[in-house]
């Protein structure tokens, strides 16, 4: 599996990017990052940080949308036309950098497009101008575009707030350029099973984005991988091991107190152990089990899978 790390772990304290990929790169087991635009590109042009990517053995994995307060209202729903045109243009322009850098994707999450109140938008014509938007950019970009969902925050309602709302989407764009980016913690914070959306997209090939983090449902906590819902995380694994997923799973992490490096490894060490576990107790031995339905049959799984972490 190969795993890709969150650069504003790394940019906390030290602003410089210079910096963050010097860390990163050090970091046994990461190589690749996600980057931010357009806040990431602010005191380096594209070249420049082309350049410090390959000078740390680093490569580009995807490039994350984020809107900034003149999308308060709203991105591709806004009801100022010009500031949902300028928010498909700054995604156009997202997958251009994508290009330049040769990363794998670009992510869009909608943090404002959605609502806070009942009667406070027509549920219909705001659905159009996302399916309009998806269309326009996922025709125009010539990297994989996909969407990351998540249920609340910023706003009290996301507009794309679950698997099935996603999935929704998916089927009426119906562009093979455009997928799902899955996040542990919002479909925990949705009160999904991660490891149901992960199976289905996986084995579809709509899979673009796998970001694993940890918490407690309520919030996106951005916890360390495996920390609180450690079965639940080893499933998702299993399904990405048994559809062969070829992307970087990103670690969706937040290192408050933590350092950022000791965070990271701490990411890569578990999710090692996770794929230890799976690999030596065999994807076929673990499919046996869970085709008989059998509630105390995966109990036993369990037990074994935790002997076989040691096998
Ligand atoms: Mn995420």
């Amino acid at each position: 599996m190969k795993y890709a790390t969150r650069l504003n772990s790394f940019l906390r304290v030290d602003k410089d990017l210079r910096h963050a990929f010097e860390a990163i790169g050090k970091i046994d087991g990461v190589d690749f990052v996600d980057m931010n635009y357009p806040e990431h590109f602010a005191d380096y042009s594209v070249p420049e940080v082309k350049q410090m990517l390959s000078d740390n053995n680093l490569r580009c994995n995807a490039i994350n949308l984020r809107f900034r307060d003149k999308f308060l209202h709203g991105e591709f729903g806004n009801i100022d036309r010009q500031i949902a045109e300028d928010a498909i243009t700054l995604c156009k322009e997202a997958t251009e950098v994508c290009e330049q850098l040769d990363g794998s994707q670009v992510i869009i999450w909608l943090g404002f497009d959605g609502f806070d109140y009942s009667f406070q938008i027509d549920y219909n014509e705001y659905w159009d101008r996302i399916i309009y938007a998806f269309k326009t950019i996922a025709a125009y970009s010539k990297k994989p575009v996909s969407i990351e969902y998540k249920p609340y925050e910023e706003r009290v309602h996301a507009f794309i707030d679950s698997f099935g709302t996603t999935m929704t989407i998916l089927n009426e764009v119906d562009s093979d350029n455009l997928g799902a980016t899955l996040d542990f913690c919002h479909m925990l914070m949705k009160k999904e099973n991660p490891a149901l959306a992960t199976a289905y997209l996986a084995k579809r090939g709509k899979l673009f984005n796998l970001h694993l983090n940890d918490g407690e449902g309520s919030t996106d906590d951005g916890l360390m991988v495996g920390t609180v819902n450690l079965w639940k995380t080893i499933e998702v694994m299993y399904y990405l091991k048994k559809y062969n997923f070829k992307g970087a799973v990103y670690f969706d992490t937040f290192p408050k107190r933590e350092g950022a490096v000791a965070e990271c490894e701490a990411n890569i060490k578990m999710c090692r152990l996770i794929e230890t576990m799976i690999d030596n107790y065999g994807i076929e031995n673990i499919d046996k089990v869970v085709l008989k339905q059998d509630g105390a049959a995966a109990a036993n799984l369990m037990v074994e899978l935790i002997a076989a972490a040691n096998a």
